[in-house]
Order: structure tokens, then C-alpha cells, then sequence
């Protein structure tokens, strides 16, 4: 196992990574920019390093420095947490060529999966059920986009191969829309991500969106370990995720978790990895992969018991999963709401001063946060404060719990958006579960009007 790991991140996953290295006997190196030096992570961390100042892309954006701080350190290892660095294929190749460990996927892997084509290929030839589509780059020609579409059917979705996460999309209905849209989205595309290749899919009115957590180390073992509902979301935000995802059988998320875990044995997938679907009438459509630990991980930890960042670094050390396949069995339900320095209506964010903090427990109930009273919340980076995570035998015991952690919570001095949570934890659709992508912002158009 290593001694000693950088963390090239900030906020609540730092101190995250941070316990799970403290747990295996690492020492932990916290890196930081000026806006953040008086950071709860910075503080618990065995050491810690300035990188730049407040701006994301002068410190925990910034390449050479943080090399230079796992060099001064004398870390082994890299651990880029989720967000800026955690997907750069760049980065990953600058880490391990600057002789450290990069804590996730191969460069190679992180770049099969940034390019969203070549992602969907490399899944549909592994076996796993990808949304129907264009199955490679479009060209400008309109005949040949026409036929296409048509093959496909209408309504189709242009996306951006270097997007995901939501950025360059573009909904087509009919016909005589989709040439410009081809060219508004390439050109979209070009701007924003230096690559203008699209691709074309069929587009899911009135999907959910359910991923598969994976893990993988270097010995072939892989294994899933549940999914989870991210389906409550806004502006491609997530807002609620839970798991396992209501009212889909065992057998059907057991086969396309096997699929998953197949497809990472045939790629020689390595660490933790989550497959992206789109699941309507009971079918499941990948549609992209995240190479990282994401957000609401914690949630899969709940349902089964195993601890995904002690099993990232075990597996970047080179040794084994510590469980395996049949070990690993999903115990009751979980939920996690993410806890974000915003007012609740106009969704604005609320940085400043937290003057009282005060957070939940009890039988079930796990709180991630970086924040302390009189912490502040800096304005540069994302709104996230804090994750609760409820877990119960039943999926109303988890809700119940939840109810009782959201309303022993309390922030003073920021907005926070609990007062939406509150509300969504007593929404009769949300309650009776299973509700679509879009379920969110109806509700919020429904009974706020479209001007907040
Ligand atoms: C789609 C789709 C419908 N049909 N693809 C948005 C985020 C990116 N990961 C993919 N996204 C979508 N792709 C097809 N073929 C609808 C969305 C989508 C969405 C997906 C997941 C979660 C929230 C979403 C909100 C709006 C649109």
C-alpha cells in the first residue's frame, strides 16, 4: 500500500479520499488555493501545499503545480476526486510520466471515455446496450443525415463526441430542422470543447437515468455494485440520488450490472467507473461512462457496505478488490440529498460566512461535509456543503429518515436549498418513486411559474 497520497482536490470528497487513507495507514497530502486555506480539509490533512489562488484554473486546475507538490511531498500517488482534473486524460498521462501513481482508469481508458463515439462503440462490441444511433461521426452531407434520422427515427439528439455531462445537445423533431442543427451543434461544439465531431441518437422522451457503479482492478477481477436513480435533477444537476433504482426487478438490474462488469474485464477496465443509461419500457441505453468516484457514491456504499475509495486506492496499489461478486449483496435502501449554498427558489448561489452548523444523525443517517461553524463558503468553486445520506431496511424507513435529517439540519448565515429537499421528500411522486428526468423542472414549472 502507498504511504503517502496527494489529493488533488478540495470541499467534501477531499476530506472523503482523506479518511479513507487515514483508515489504511496513509499519510495525506491536502493541496489548496488561497481561498481555501482555511479549509477543514487542509487543516486534518498530514501536510499541505498552496498551489495558486482563489481561480479554479490557477490552482486546482494547475498541472505543474500540483506535480510539483506531490514532488516536494514525496507522494506515490495522485487521487483527483471528481470534477477539474478527475477525467483529463492529459493529466492522468502527465502523472504517471512524472513517475506517480494516478489514482483511477489508464490515460488511454479516460480518453476511450471522453470521446462519447468511441465510448458507445467500445460498449456496444462489449456487449452492453447502447441508446440506437448514428454509431459514428456525422458528416455535413444532408442526404446522409436524413437518412440516418430516418433510419433512427424522430425525434433524434445531436450531441457533441467531447461533451456529456449535458453540455452540446440539441433535440431535433422533424426533418427540415436537422441540418442546421447538425451545423449550430458542431459549431457549439468547436467553440466550446476544440472538437467538432457530433453524432446523432434516437432521442428518449421520457427516460430515467440510472447508472451502474463498477470496480475493477488489474488482476481481471470486476464486479458491479448496484445501481443508483439519479433521475431527480435540474439543469443537469443532480439534486436526489437513491438506490437501487424503484420498481425495476432484480433480475433485470442484475443482468445489465453483469453486462457492465463484463464489458470492464473485455476493456481492461482499472478502479472505479460508473456506466450512464437512459432506462424507458423497461430497457436499458447506455449512453456514456464516468471514469471517476462520483458525488453520490456514498449511496452505494449504504446498500453495500463496501467502501468504494479504500477499494480505488487498494486497486491504484496494485492489489486486489477485497471483495468479490458474491460478496457483494444490496442491503436495504438509500438515499442522498446534495445539500448546496443556493436560495432554494431562485437556485442563485449563497457563498459566505456559515455562522451555525448543526448536523443531523442517528440510526442510518451519514453526513459528508467539509463545513464548520463560522467556515465560509468561497464563491469560486461549486455550491455543494454537504451530502446526507439515508439508509434503511425499506425504502420509506430511508425517506422517513431522511424527513427527520433534513429537518434536524440547521445552516444560518447562507441560503441553502433544504427548504426543496423538504419539499421533494413530501412530493407524492417522488414518494410513490420511479419518476423521469424531467420530473424536477414540471414540478418546478408546475407550482413556481417559469419566471424563477
Ligand atoms: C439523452 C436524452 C434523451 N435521449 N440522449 C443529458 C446529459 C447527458 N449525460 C445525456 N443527456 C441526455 N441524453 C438521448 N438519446 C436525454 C438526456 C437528458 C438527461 C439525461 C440524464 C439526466 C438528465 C437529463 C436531462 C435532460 C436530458
Amino acid at each position: 500500500m502507498f504511504e503517502k497520497v496527494l489529493i488533488a482536490n478540495r470541499g467534501e470528497i477531499a476530506l472523503r479520499i482523506q479518511r479513507a487513507c487515514r483508515e489504511l495507514g496513509i499519510k495525506t497530502v491536502a493541496v489548496h488555493s488561497e481561498a481555501d486555506r482555511e479549509a477543514k480539509y487542509v487543516r486534518l490533512a498530514d501536510e499541505s501545499v498552496c498551489i495558486g489562488p482563489a481561480s479554479s484554473a490557477l490552482s486546482y486546475l494547475n498541472v505543474p503545480s500540483i506535480i510539483s507538490a506531490a514532488e516536494v511531498t514525496g507522494a506515490e500517488a495522485i487521487h483527483p476526486g471528481y470534477g477539474f482534473l478527475a477525467e483529463n486524460a492529459d493529466f492522468a498521462e502527465r502523472v504517471e510520466k512524472s513517475g506517480f501513481v494516478f489514482i483511477g482508469p489508464r490515460a488511454e481508458t479516460i480518453r476511450l471515455m471522453g470521446s462519447k463515439i468511441s465510448a458507445k462503440d467500445a460498449m456496444e462490441a462489449a456487449g452492453v446496450p447502447v441508446v440506437p444511433g448514428s454509431g459514428g461521426a456525422l458528416s455535413d452531407d444532408p442526404e446522409a443525415l436524413l437518412s440516418i434520422a430516418e433510419k433512427i427515427g424522430f425525434p433524434v439528439i445531436i450531441k457533441a463526441s467531447a461533451g456529456g455531462g449535458g453540455r452540446g445537445m440539441r433535440i431535433v423533431q422533424t426533418a427540415d430542422e436537422l441540418v442546421a442543427a447538425v451545423a449550430m451543434t458542431r459549431g457549439e461544439a468547436g467553440a466550446a470543447f476544440g472538437d467538432d465531431t457530433v453524432y446523432m441518437e434516437k432521442f428518449l422522451t421520457l427516460p430515467r437515468h440510472i447508472e451502474i457503479q463498477v470496480m475493477a482492478d488489474e488482476h481481471g477481477n470486476a464486479i458491479f455494485l448496484g445501481e443508483r436513480d439519479c433521475s431527480m435533477q435540474r439543469r443537469h444537476q443532480k439534486v436526489i440520488e437513491e438506490a437501487p433504482a424503484p420498481g425495476i426487478s432484480v433480475a433485470l438490474r442484475n443482468k445489465i450490472g453483469e453486462r457492465c462488469a463484463a464489458a470492464c474485464r473485455q476493456i481492461g477496465y482499472r478502479g472505479a467507473g460508473t456506466f450512464e443509461f437512459l432506462y424507458e419500457n423497461g430497457e436499458f441505453f447506455f449512453i456514456e461512462m464516468n471514469t471517476r468516484i462520483q458525488v453520490e457514491h456514498p449511496v452505494t456504499e449504504a446498500i453495500t457496505g463496501v467502501d468504494l475509495v479504500q477499494e480505488q486506492l487498494r486497486v491504484a496499489a496494485g492489489e486486489k478488490l477485497s471483495v468479490s461478486q458474491k460478496d457483494i449483496v444490496i442491503r436495504g435502501h438509500a438515499i442522498e440529498c446534495r445539500i448546496n449554498a443556493e436560495d432554494p427558489f431562485t437556485f442563485v448561489p449563497s457563498p459566505g460566512r456559515v455562522t451555525q452548523f448543526h448536523t443531523p444523525g442517528g440510526p442510518g443517517i451519514r453526513v459528508d461535509s467539509h463545513m464548520y461553524q463560522n467556515c465560509t463558503v468561497p464563491p469560486y468553486y461549486d455550491s455543494l456543503i454537504a451530502k446526507i445520506i439515508a439508509h434503511g431496511d425499506t425504502r420509506a424507513q430511508a425517506l422517513s429518515r431522511m424527513r427527520i435529517a433534513l429537518s434536524e439540519m440547521v445552516v444560518e448565515g447562507i441560503k441553502t436549498n433544504i427548504p426543496l429537499h423538504q419539499e421533494l421528500l413530501n412530493d407524492p411522486g417522488f414518494i410513490e418513486g420511479g419518476t423521469s428526468i424531467h420530473y424536477l423542472e414540471e414540478k418546478l414549472a408546475r407550482e413556481r411559474g417559469k419566471g424563477h
